[in-house]
Formats: structure tokens, sequence, C-alpha cells
């Protein structure tokens, strides 16, 4: 038996360990020794029934993502013909299940005739998350195990569900008392089985799916969930494999499946998906950095400051079940600050999220204080005040003082030089940037920003905590903005220019979220705040002195006090959540182009998605040729993460390579060349963009 596998017979019983680190990812080599044991103990007259189960922590998570868009995918035994096998078995197939099914991993386990678990197993079919669909017999098995209505919200979430509620949906036929004793478990289910004459696969109690559900269920599927989905693909292919599943055999139906997971496998959405599921593993290599370095413990946790972002950054930590102080200070404002995590902790039990017990927990774990002292002994603070250098200075200069050696200090600016903030300190290998994006206790992108003399063992720290917490975390260097912020300036210049020259706010943000991002650049200034953007870019107006005309709409909307949303007027009028177009925005747009003597015309959406992606795409590249970025998948991890830009394009630069580097390039020429002054002073092509195209690059890297 190969190193793949391990098997063993006893007792009638032969257990077949899954045995291929660290997932058990049912890659051509592990489905093929998984067929070889499974003949082999079928063809074993000694053999009564036959124990699948994961070695390690887990049961499988899935088909190999590697293999997907190559020969290996589909190699011999497919997945789909293996699990097809396994169900003409004729001896009772037992899988034991602990940790994670997830999948084909999950798949797998519905190919055999009964399934145990343990307590704290987890099992689900994520495929939507790649783009994908369960492409091994999941949409023609699960609905005729569970009924319709379940086995589709586990495919469209994609969220896993737990032994309990498996047990209850009858996708489990027992529970071990512990993942220890799941094996022994599985060894008395198997021997009850035979006691009891049980069939290698007994019926399933759906065997015709659709009676599970009333007649217009997809139509009114459909209605409720398609607006949400905007255009993408894997959900609509989801419901296609599932409806196939009510009105076809079985065996037509796998046919049906099969045909749709390919047509998802081949699709740009599922390549861009699994582009971002491999760079979110790769964001958290440092190059220089052993993955083995030892890292600092960090037990108990501080937060400077309780305003918005400081409650929601202490929350992150309480959720992993780590102690963190929030230091105030004055009373009214701690008391405010903790209020407001109270709050949000019962908006998240009125929804079902969490349980009375839970929030209690949570708000033992968060404390307030008004004295330094209470932090002395935290081995992370991290400083939440107002945005601006000296008060974050004078922070850091208390924290020196204060806090035990060895403890990290980290500052959550969103854009300020994290040098000039270590500086003030004896400690400056201790401080590191930790830039949480609001909600802080929501968002999944955290800027992890790299000082000059940043320790590594800090750095490698940080991304470890990072995960813990439930964070993307994606590490970049020291300059205005970092990635994220850096990026966003050409992009929201763009979008504002463009209305100058004659596009409304409601165009451009169309063709922008005709993309699929969240939102337009517009709203999400309006969103963000037209106060917020001014005091940025009035924080750094020499970078534009030259071009008055960049902001010129945001500084007037400003100076009439328009600051978006929260005046409910900006770009956009806002009457409670509906956002109404506002002629007075055109009106101010045509009398500052006339005094600006910018020339105003009928302008299409392909330039205002050149103008804008283009833009933000070269800003990308650029920050990789400084180094600020250490690769393309971290920028794209962080606008997919933090911007609302849609996953299923892949990010920025992913859209780039789709685009082709050469039409970028000529875009952003064509516009240098045509915009007058604005166009030669602005739309300078970032010199690796140059390369990479000279040089025939499709991929976007540092050359
Ligand atoms: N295939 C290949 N590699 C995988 C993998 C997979 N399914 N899952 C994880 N890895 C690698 C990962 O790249 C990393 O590698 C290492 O394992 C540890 O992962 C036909 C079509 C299981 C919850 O979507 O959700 O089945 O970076 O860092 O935080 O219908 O991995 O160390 O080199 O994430 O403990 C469906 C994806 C596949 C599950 C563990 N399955 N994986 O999280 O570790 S499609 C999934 C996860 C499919 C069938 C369909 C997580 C995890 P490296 P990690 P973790």
């Amino acid at each position: 038996m190969n190193s793949l596998i391990r098997y063993q017979v006893e007792d009638g019983l032969a257990l077949i360990t899954l045995a291929r680190p660290p997932v058990n990812a049912l890659g051509q080599t592990l489905r093929a020794a998984v067929l070889d044991a499974c003949q082999r103990a079928a063809s074993d007259a000694s053999v009564r029934a036959i124990i699948l189960h994961g070695d390690g922590k887990l049961f499988s998570a899935g088909a190999d993502i590697s293999e997907f868009g190559s020969a290996a995918s589909f190699a011999a035994p497919s997945l789909p013909d293996l699990l097809s096998r396994l169900t003409q078995l004729d001896k009772p197939l037992i899988a034991a299940l602990s940790g994670l099914a997830l999948g084909g991993g999950l798949e797998l386990a519905l190919a055999c005739g009964y399934r145990i678990g343990e307590p704290s197993l987890r099992l689900g079919l994520p495929e939507i998350s790649l783009g994908l669909l369960p492409g091994a017999g999941g949409t023609q098995r699960l609905p005729r195990l569970i009924g319709v209505a379940p086995a589709l919200d586990m495919m469209i979430s994609g969220l896993p569900i737990d032994a309990n509620r498996a047990l209850e949906l009858g996708l489990l036929d027992r529970l071990a008392a512990s993942a220890d004793t799941l094996v022994e478990a599985a060894r008395a289910f198997a021997l009850d089985l035979l006691g009891d004459l049980a069939p290698a696969r007994p019926q399933t109690p759906f065997a015709e799916p659709a009676a599970s559900v009333a007649e217009d269920f997809f139509q009114q599927y459909r209605q409720t969930h398609e607006p949400r989905w905007k255009n993408r693909l894997a959900p609509r292919l989801v419901l296609a494999a599932v409806e196939a599943a009510c009105v076809l055999p079985l065996q037509a139906g796998l046919e049906r499946e099969l045909a749709l997971f390919k047509q998802a496998e081949d699709s740009a959405q599922s390549a861009a998906l699994r582009h971002l599921f491999f760079a979110e593993r790769e964001a958290g290599r440092i190059p220089g950095i052993a993955e083995d370095i030892a890292l600092r413990p960090v037990a108990r946790v501080a937060v400077i400051g309780a305003g918005t972002m400081g409650g929601g950054i202490a929350m992150n930590f309480a959720n992993a079940g780590i102690p963190v102080v929030v230091l105030e200070q004055k009373s009214e404002a701690l008391e405010r600050g903790l209020a407001n995590v109270r709050r949000n902790y019962e908006s998240s039990v009125s929804r079902g999220k969490l349980n009375a017990e839970q929030l209690e927990q949570r708000m033992q774990l968060l404390v307030g204080t008004l004295d330094y002292a209470d932090i002395a002994d935290a081995d992370l603070v991290i400083e939440a005040v107002f945005e601006k250098l000296e008060i974050k200075q004078q922070v850091f200069r208390t924290l020196d003082e204060v806090c035990k050696p060895g403890a990290i200090l980290a500052s959550n600016t969103s854009s300020l030089d994290v040098d000039a903030i270590a500086a003030v300190t004896r400690r400056p290998q201790d401080v590191i940037g930790l830039h949480f994006f609001s909600p802080a206790n929501v968002m999944r992108l955290l800027e992890v920003v790299r000082a000059r003399e940043t320790a590594p063992d800090v750095l490698a720290t940080t991304l470890r905590l990072a995960k813990r917490i439930g964070k993307v975390a994606v590490v970049s260097g020291v300059c205005f903005g970092f990635i994220g912020n850096r990026m966003l300036e050409p992009y929201n210049r763009e979008a504002h220019r463009l209305v100058l020259e004659g596009a409304t706010p409601a165009r451009v943000d169309g063709v922008l979220t005709d993309l699929g991002l969240n939102m337009g650049a517009l709203t999400m200034t309006d969103l963000a705040g037209i106060d917020v953007n001014f005091l940025v870019r009035d924080s750094n107006r020499s970078a534009f002195a030259d071009d008055a005309s960049y902001y010129r709409v945001g500084d007037a909307l400003y100076s009439l006090g328009r600051y978006g949303q929260k005046t409910g007027r900006g770009f956009y009028l806002y009457e409670g959540r509906q956002r109404r177009d506002d002629d007075e925005v055109v009106a101010l747009a045509e009398r500052l182009a006339s005094e600006l003597q910018v020339e105003r015309r009928l302008i299409g959406d392909a330039e205002i998605h050149d103008r804008c992606l283009f833009m933000l795409i070269n800003e990308g590249i650029q920050l990789l040729d400084e180094g600020i970025a250490l690769r393309a998948g971290d920028i794209d991890l962080v606008w997919t993460n933090g911007y609302g830009f849609p996953a299923w394009v892949g990010g920025p630069l992913h859209y780039a390579e789709q685009l082709g580097l050469d039409k970028v390039l000529d875009g952003i020429h064509r516009y240098r060349d045509s915009l007058g002054t604005y166009g030669q002073r602005w739309f300078q092509p970032a010199p690796l963009l140059e390369r990479l195209v000279a040089a025939g690059k499709t991929r976007i890297e540092k050359i």
C-alpha cells in the first residue's frame, strides 16, 4: 500500500486511512490509492465491511485545487468516476469523519453507504467560493439524502454545517463521543450494520428530490436570490445542477453535473477565485523570514482609543478568546466605546450569529481602563487614536515608557508614516503598522505595515496573529496610503475628473458597479465622507498642487458642507438609505469646468472604465516596482477584501492580466495623448508596466 493510504484488516473490518498531508486533498495520486485500497478490500473475502477515515486533524479538504485548469483535474481515476465505483461496492462502506469534510471530501463521504462523525466535525460544500459547483456527485446525491432546500443552502452559501445539524438532516447516521473514539465507534457501527444484515447502500430518504420542495421552489429561489448574484456564474450553475437532480435519473443527473462543472472550471471567474485562494496563502510568506521563526507570545492585547476603530479592533481579539484591555483618556469616552461594543454584539445576537452566553463571555474578555499602568503587561498594544501624526507620536512616547520590553507596539494609522512614529520610541524594532479597515470587527483585510526597523519576528508574529483573528493580512511598506489608499487616490481622481468633464456621478459609479464593485467610487466617497477625503487630500496637497482641477469637485462640495451620507448630501442626495442623483452637482461641475476651462463632452462607458481601472492598475504596478507591495496577488487581496472589488474578477492586477497588459498600456498612452495637459500630467505609465509589455510578459511581476 503506498504512503498516501494506510490499510489494515481486523475482525473482518478493513480500515482505510487517507494520509496525504496537509489536508488529504484528493489529487490524482490519492484518488488512485483510495480506489486501489477499496478494490482490495472488496475482493478480500475476509473483509465484511470497510471504514474510510482521514489521518491528522481532518477527513479531507476536497479535490486538489492546484489541479484545476490542468489535465490532472480529471486524470484517471477522476473523482466522479472513483465515487461512482465506490457506490457499486457490495460491502458496507462507512465514512468515519473527523475535523473537516469539505467539497470532494464530503462527496467522498456521500459515496459511502454510511457516515459517522465526531462532535467537532464540520461538513461543507465550499466550491462556490472557488467559482465552482460540487463536481463529484454532490449536487445529485446530497438532495437525495437530505432534501433539496438544505442541500441547496449548503452549496449556495458554501458554509459548513456542524455535526449536530448534519445528524439532524440525516447527513450523518451516528455521532461518536469524541474524535479520539471515532474509529472505535465506526467499528461498532460496522458490526451493528453487519449484525442487522444492513444493505451496502441504504435507500436514500429523498429518492425523488423534487418531492421535498414545492413545485415553484426554483422559480421562487431565483426570484429571491438571483439579484444578489450580480454577474456571478457559479450560483446559477449550482441551481441548474440541483434542478437536474429533480428532473433526471441519477446517472443522467451526474452527467449533467459534470458538464456544468467543466463549464465552471473553464470560466474566468473560477480562475480568478482560485488565484485569490492561493494568493491568500502566499501573502503570509515573507522573503527572508523563515516560516519557522520563533514568534513572540501574544496572550494579552491592549487597544488605545475606544472610538469606532478601537472598539472594533478590540472585538477581533475578544472574538478569538484573547483578553483585551481598551484604554481611553476620559471615562465617558470609555463607557461610550464599551457600550458601542456591547451594542455590536447584541445586534449579532439578534441576527442569530451569537448567543447571549457568548456575548457575555466576550464582554468578560474585553475590559476598559483609564490608566496606562493597566496595559504595562500587554504583549501587543494597538494605537487607534485620532489620525494626526503628532497625537500618535505622543501616544507612542508614553507606550515606550510604560510597556514591558518585547511588547509589540502597533499603530492603526491608515496612511501616516510609521517610521516617523517608530522614531519617537527607543524600540523602533518593536513598532509596526496594523491598518484595520472599518468596521474593524467585520472587514477581513488587515494591512501589516513593515517599517524600516520592524524586527522580523514582530512581522511574523503579527501575520500569524492576523490569521488567528480571521483577517487576510497583507504586508505593505511605508508610503502615503500604503497599498489600498495609495491606489484609491488615482482611481478617485479619475472618477472626480470625469464628473468635471461631463459624466454624471451615477454613470461613473454605474460603470464600476457593472464590473461588480460593491459600490462606485463616488458613492464610496460619500460613504467615507467628503470631509474625510478633503482632510486626507489636504495633508498631501503638495502631491498635486500643479493640477487644481483634480479634486475641485470634491473641494467645492466640501466647502458647501456637502460631506456625503453623513450630511444627506454629497455627490448624491440621501433620504434615509435611498440615494438619488442631484442636478445641483451637475450644475456645480458645469460651473467649475467653465471656470477651469475644462471642455465638457459626452463620455462613454468604455472611457469611464478604462480611466478609472487603468489608473488603479497602474498605481498597483508602481507599488510593486517600489517594493511597497511584495507581489501582485497581495495587491489583489487588498482590493478584493478591503475595497469591494469583485473577487470573481480576481482583483485589479489579475484583471489587468486578463485584459492584456499591452491593452492597458495602450489605453494609458491614449489618454495621456488625448487629454491635453491633464493627460500629460497624470497618464504616465508605470515604468514596470512598460518593461513588462516590452518583455512580452503576460503576468505582473517585478522584473
Ligand atoms: N487543494 C489543494 N491544496 C489545499 C486545499 C485543497 N482543497 N485545501 C488546502 N490546501 C493547502 C493550502 O493551499 C495550504 O497549502 C495548506 O493546504 C494549508 O491550507 C470536486 C470541485 C481546509 C479549512 O475549498 O478551506 O472539492 O500554503 O493554509 O487555515 O466537488 O485550507 O501550506 O502550501 O488554508 O488550516 C473544495 C479549501 C475544493 C477547501 C484548512 N475545498 N481549503 O485551513 O490551512 S474544490 C475547499 C480550506 C472541490 C469537488 C470540488 C482550508 C482548510 P500551503 P490553509 P487552514
